[in-house]
């Protein structure tokens, strides 16, 4: 008896603790729900704070409501107050005035350098099927008040682009992007070009002057909603469980193209495929 509650405080104690800072998908492939997934599959315990919620399936947003700005800041101030958190990733902030709050959270809590840890940005500004899901002045937000904070920023080639008012329309151009992100906002850089679709999926890796390759075979056919949530939470996990920044994409990367290889499908009432990616391991 006293063994087994040894054993049971110690994993409470060891088991590093993350919190999502994202908006919920009713369909479950992306956002906090696909957040939860991820930190499950590689061993560390999830927190959320839900910005908004949104009504959709793959490929089709319906309707996306914002949760209250109190809410939003209560959620992440009563979880940092009390849970040892290792590392958060932000995904899906929807409005305006909640990048503010949720800057405002974390800059009041980095205050206190006790409480720092690293924090992954994913800058989301539209979903795979390219509904819009950030109000257009929120970007300016993220640039003066959330960057500043983070370890890593995650765009893809769209929201890079959009970030840096030019196109990327290959591995030369996103080397180049890449570049100008980190220097603009002086922080680490994952710029994603699976949106690229060439044989393989290419990401680049910009920190500390040097630039990292990541590669994997681009899986063609799939509806990858989500991708971008399980790739910055797989980042996140790894960074709370004691990774280095390259190791930690390394790893995520490989997970979420496993996730995406095996992923799941079904036919919906209209006959169309409904994919959606397969988080377990
Ligand atoms: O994949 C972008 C994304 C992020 N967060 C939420 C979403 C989506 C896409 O649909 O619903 C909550």
């Amino acid at each position: 008896m006293g063994k087994q509650h040894d054993r049971r405080s110690e994993s409470a104690a060891t088991v590093p603790v993350v919190l999502t800072i994202a908006g919920s998908d009713s369909s479950a492939g992306a956002g906090v729900q696909a957040d939860l997934k991820t930190f499950s599959a590689l061993g560390v315990y999830g927190l959320t704070a839900v910005t908004c919620v949104v009504a959709e399936i793959p490929g089709k947003v319906s309707r996306i409501e914002p949760v209250s700005t109190e809410l939003v800041r209560e959620q992440i101030a009563v979880l940092c107050r009390s849970f040892p958190i290792a590392a958060a990733k932000t995904g899906l902030l929807y409005a305006t005035e909640i990048v503010e709050t949720v800057a405002r959270a974390i800059a009041d809590l980095f205050a206190n350098s006790a409480k720092r840890f690293p924090l992954v940005i994913d800058p989301v500004i539209t979903a795979t099927s390219g509904d819009r899901l950030l109000e257009p002045g929120a970007i300016e937000l993220y640039e003066s008040k959330l960057f500043p904070l983070a370890t890593l920023i995650t765009p893809n080639v769209d929201e890079a682009a959009k970030l840096l008012g030019q196109k990327i329309q290959d591995r030369q151009s996103m080397e180049k992007a890449a570049r100008a992100l980190a220097s603009k906002y002086r922080v680490s850089i994952l710029l994603k070009g699976g949106h690229l679709a060439g044989t393989s999926a290419i990401d680049l890796l910009f920190a500390g002057g040097k630039i990292t390759e990541f590669a994997a075979p681009f899986v063609r056919g799939v509806t990858t909603h989500g991708t971008g949530c399980t790739y910055s939470a797989a980042i996140t996990a790894s960074l709370a469980s004691g990774l280095s920044l390259e190791k930690a994409i390394g790893r995520a990367k490989k997970f979420v193209t496993a996730s995406i290889a095996r992923h799941f499908r079904w036919t919906s009432s209209s006959g169309e495929n409904l994919d959606a990616l397969n988080h377990s391991i």
